[in-house]
C-alpha cells in the first residue's frame, strides 16, 4: 500500500483519494485587490473539505488547451493567499499546481504538502527545488505545450510513449535526489492527444503500475467525455463520473476532480464492492 508524507502528515493510498480542483478566478487578486474573487476561492475549499476532498489542488496558471502563460508574480498572487486560508482552517492535504520552482518553494513553506507540475518538473530549478522541498511530487505526460497542444497530437504508440517520458523523468527524479517514496504519476489526459489517445490511455491504465509508483488521473469536464458526448463541460458529471469509475477499476489511486460530493459519493460504491470481492 503506498503513503505519502509531507511536513510529517501521512495520507493513505489504501482507498481513492478525491483531489478537488481549486478554481483560481484569472486576474483575480493579481493586484491583491479582488477581495472576492479571494472571498469565493475560500468558500470553494470550505465546500469540498466538507464533501469528502483529501487534498485541495490550488492552481493559479491555467494549463488547459490554448491557455496563455502567466507571469510568475501573477501565480504567486494567486495562489501563495489560497494555500495559506486552506493551511490555517483545514486539515486536509494541499497540493500547488504549479510548474515553477519560486512557486513550488513559496507554496511548500506556506504549507502545501503536495507539488502537481504537469511539466514534470523540466522548467529551470523545478528539479533541484522540489528535491530541496522534500514533498510529493506528481509527475504528469503532456506532449507539447498548453498554448498549441492540441494542433496535432501524434504518437507511433501512446501507451508506450507516455512510458517512456514518465520513466525518464522518475530518474531524473531520483538522479536529482528526490526519494522514489514521492513520486507519484499521471498520464496527462487532453495534454496532447486525440480522443483516441485519451481512451487508448483510460483503457490501459493499469500499464502504469509497471513504474510500481501510485497514480493520479484528472478527467473531470474535459474534452474527452465533452467531445465524446457532444456535451458542454457543466454537462458532462455523469460522463466523468464513468471515467473516474473506469480509472478506480484500473487501480489509480487519487482522481481530479471538480464534482467532488458526486465523485465521493462514486468512491463510496465503488469500495464496497471492492471490500466484498476481498472478503469473499
Ligand atoms: C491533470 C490536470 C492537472 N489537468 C494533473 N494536473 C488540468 N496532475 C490541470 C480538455 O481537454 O489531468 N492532471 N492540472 C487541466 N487541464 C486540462 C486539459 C483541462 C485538457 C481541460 C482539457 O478539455
Amino acid at each position: 500500500m503506498y503513503r505519502l508524507t509531507a511536513h510529517g502528515k501521512t495520507l493513505l493510498l489504501d482507498k481513492p483519494v478525491v483531489m478537488g480542483i481549486l478554481n483560481v478566478t484569472p486576474d483575480s487578486f493579481s493586484d491583491g485587490g479582488d477581495f472576492a474573487a479571494f472571498e469565493a476561492a475560500c468558500r470553494h475549499a470550505d465546500e469540498m473539505v466538507a464533501q469528502g476532498a483529501g487534498i485541495i489542488d490550488i492552481g493559479g496558471e491555467s494549463t488547459r488547451p490554448g491557455a496563455a502563460e502567466v507571469s510568475l508574480s501573477e501565480e504567486l498572487a494567486r495562489v501563495i493567499p489560497l494555500v495559506k486560508y486552506v493551511v490555517a482552517n483545514h486539515d486536509v492535504w494541499i497540493s500547488v499546481d504549479t510548474s515553477k520552482a519560486e512557486v513550488m518553494r513559496q507554496a511548500v513553506a506556506a504549507g502545501a504538502h503536495l507539488i502537481n507540475d504537469v511539466r514534470a518538473l523540466q522548467e529551470p530549478g523545478a528539479l533541484q527545488a522540489a528535491a530541496e522541498l522534500n514533498v510529493p511530487v506528481c509527475l504528469m505526460h503532456m506532449q507539447g505545450q498548453p498554448d498549441s497542444m492540441q494542433a496535432a497530437p501524434l504518437y507511433n504508440n501512446v501507451l508506450d510513449e507516455v512510458e517512456a517520458f514518465l520513466h525518464a523523468r522518475v530518474e531524473a527524479c531520483i538522479a536529482a535526489g528526490i526519494s522514489r517514496e514521492h513520486l507519484l504519476l499521471d498520464v496527462g489526459f487532453g495534454f496532447g492527444k486525440t480522443l483516441e489517445h485519451n481512451y487508448q490511455l483510460l483503457a490501459n491504465l493499469d500499464r502504469f503500475h509497471q513504474m510500481a509508483l501510485p497514480l493520479l488521473i484528472g478527467l473531470s469536464r474535459k474534452s474527452m467525455i465533452g467531445n465524446l458526448l457532444g456535451r458542454a463541460p457543466k454537462d458532462c458529471l455523469a460522463g466523468s463520473l464513468a471515467g473516474a469509475m473506469q480509472a478506480l477499476q484500473l487501480g489509480a489511486h487519487i482522481i481530479r476532480v471538480h464534482d467532488v460530493a458526486q465523485t465521493c459519493n462514486m468512491v463510496e460504491v465503488f469500495q464496497a464492492c471492492k471490500q466484498q470481492r476481498r472478503n469473499d
